[in-house]
C-alpha cells in the first residue's frame, strides 16, 4: 500500500506545495485517511490498489503530505513539479483542484493557496506592463487611478454609452469600463461602441490635456476575442478587458500570447469567481486565483474594496493585494504559504463594487495608491450626474491626497456637498 503521508518530509524547491482546508466526511476513518485520499487522487494513484503501478512511479512521482494540523484542518500537500506540464495552468488544476473536490470521503474541501517553484513560475509569461508599465502608460505617476463603469450594465445605445464615457471623462475620471455583461449586443454592437467612444475619448483628451482610458469588453469565443482585440488595436485602443473565469484559464492563457505584440493592457473582471470563492468550507480562495492571473499575466485585476458591496474581508484583500503586487511573499504557515516571483511583474489590483466618493479617505488608507478605484453607481448616482460624480470622485481624491476632511473641503466644492447629501449617511447593509 503506497503511504502518501510523512510528516518527517522536507518539500524540495522542485515541489509545488497546495495548502489545503480538509472536513472529511463521516464515513472516513480519520484526517490523516482524508489526506492519503486526496494526495492519491490528486497524483498518481486512485480507490483501490492497482496491478499497474510500479514501484518506479511512485518513488518518481508520489506526492507527500507533510503537514496536517488537526486542530484547524490545515494540510500541505508537496508534489514534485514533474507532475505537472510547464505552461499548462489547466493541467495542474485538473490534478490539484480536480476530482479531489467531488470526492465522497470528504464533506468539503478547500484550495487556500499554492506555492509554485521556480521551473514552474518561469515557464509562464506574467503581465506584460506591471504596475511600473501601467504608470507609464496612463502618465499617472503618484495617486491611484481612479475608473467608473457605464450604467446601466447593459440597455445604451452605441452613442449613448459613448456619451456617458465622454462626461465621466470630462468630469475628470481617467478610466471608463464595459460593465461585465456588456460584449456585443444587438442593441449595442462592438465594433460601433469601441469607435464612437474611442472617439469622443480623442476629442476629450485635446480638450482636457489628459490622457484618457477605454476598457472595452471583448469577453467571447478566444477566435472572436482575437478579432475584438485586433479592432481596439486598429482604433487607437490602448486596454482589452476580459472577463477571465467566464473565458476561462486555458482562453486566457491563449489571449496573453496574443496580446504580447500588441501593448494592449489587459484588465482582468473576476465575474463569477464568488461561485469557487465566497463559501469558507469549499471550493478555491481567490488567493490562488490571483496568483495563477499573475502566472498567465493579467495587468490589472479586481481583488476586493473591504468597504463596498461585494463579499471579502480586510485580512484576505490585503493578502491577495501583497501577493500579486510583491517578489517575495513570506507565508505566516496558518494560511498563507511563502512565495517567490522570480521577476514575474506586479499586478496593479482594482477596487471596485459599492463605492462611492466619500469611500475614497478608507480607501487609501486601507489600499493605499497602487491601486485602480472604480466607481459605477457612484458616478452615474450623483444627483446631478455623472461628470458632476466624476468631479467629486476627483475632489474626493485631492482632498485625501492633502490631508484634508472630505466635509471641510466639501464647503468649497458643489459636486462633493451634493454627494455628501446623498451618501453621507450611507452604509452598505451587510
Ligand atoms: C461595480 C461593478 C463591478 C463589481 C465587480 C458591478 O459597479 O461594475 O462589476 O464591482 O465586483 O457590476 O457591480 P458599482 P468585484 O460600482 O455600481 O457597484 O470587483 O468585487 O469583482
Ligand atoms: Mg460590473
Amino acid at each position: 500500500m503506497v503511504d502518501y503521508v510523512d510528516l518527517n518530509y522536507e518539500p524540495t524547491s522542485k515541489d509545488l506545495i497546495a495548502m489545503y482546508y480538509v472536513d472529511k466526511a463521516p464515513e472516513c476513518k480519520d484526517l490523516q485517511h482524508a489526506c492519503m485520499e486526496i494526495a492519491k487522487e490528486s497524483s498518481i494513484g486512485t480507490w483501490t490498489e492497482i496491478s499497474t503501478m510500479y514501484k518506479e512511479i511512485t518513488r518518481k512521482l508520489k506526492p507527500f503530505v507533510f503537514y496536517i494540523d488537526e486542530k484547524n484542518h490545515i494540510v500541505k500537500i508537496a508534489y514534485t513539479e514533474e507532475l505537472f506540464e510547464m505552461d499548462n495552468i489547466s493541467q495542474i488544476l485538473s490534478a490539484i483542484a480536480g476530482n479531489i473536490f467531488g470526492m465522497k470521503k470528504l464533506h468539503s474541501l478547500r484550495l487556500l493557496d499554492i506555492d509554485f517553484p521556480e521551473d514552474i513560475v518561469n515557464s509562464y509569461k506574467g503581465p506584460k506592463f506591471g504596475i511600473k508599465g501601467i504608470r507609464k502608460l496612463t502618465k499617472i505617476s503618484n495617486r491611484p487611478l481612479l475608473g467608473t463603469i457605464v450604467k446601466p450594465k447593459v440597455g445604451l445605445n452605441e452613442k449613448e454609452h459613448a456619451k456617458v464615457c465622454g462626461d465621466a471623462w470630462r468630469g475628470g475620471l481617467d478610466i471608463v469600463k464595459d460593465d461585465e455583461n456588456l460584449t456585443n449586443m444587438k442593441f449595442n454592437n462592438f465594433e460601433e461602441r469601441v469607435d464612437k467612444t474611442l472617439t469622443v475619448r480623442d476629442q476629450i483628451e485635446d480638450k482636457t490635456g489628459e490622457k484618457k482610458f477605454y476598457m472595452p469588453n471583448i469577453t467571447a469565443k478566444v477566435s472572436t476575442m482575437k478579432e475584438r482585440a485586433d479592432y481596439v488595436k486598429e482604433r487607437g485602443g490602448r486596454y482589452v478587458m476580459i472577463d477571465i473565469f467566464t473565458t476561462g484559464f486555458s482562453a486566457m492563457m491563449e489571449m496573453r500570447d496574443y496580446l504580447d505584440t500588441m501593448d494592449l493592457a489587459i484588465h482582468a473582471h473576476r465575474a463569477m469567481h464568488a461561485a469557487f470563492t465566497r463559501v469558507k468550507e469549499h471550493g478555491i480562495t481567490m488567493l490562488v486565483l490571483a496568483k495563477l492571473m499573475r502566472l498567465i499575466g493579467v495587468d490589472q485585476l479586481h481583488t476586493g474594496t473591504i468597504v463596498g458591496k461585494m463579499k471579502g474581508g480586510k485580512k484576505e484583500v490585503l493578502n491577495i493585494n501583497k501577493e500579486i503586487t510583491e517578489q517575495q511573499i513570506h507565508g505566516n504557515n496558518k494560511n498563507l504559504l511563502s512565495q517567490n516571483w522570480y521577476g514575474l511583474k506586479p499586478i496593479l489590483p482594482v477596487a471596485s463594487g459599492g463605492l462611492n466618493p466619500l469611500d475614497i479617505p478608507e480607501l487609501i488608507e486601507t489600499l493605499g495608491k497602487d491601486m485602480v478605484f472604480q466607481f459605477g453607481g457612484g458616478t452615474h448616482g450623483h444627483p446631478d450626474g455623472t461628470e458632476a460624480g466624476a468631479k467629486a470622485i476627483r475632489q474626493a481624491l485631492d482632498a485625501t491626497l492633502n490631508n484634508i476632511d472630505l466635509r471641510e473641503y466639501s464647503k468649497f466644492v458643489k459636486e462633493l456637498t451634493r454627494a455628501f447629501e446623498k451618501w453621507g449617511k450611507y452604509t452598505i447593509n451587510v
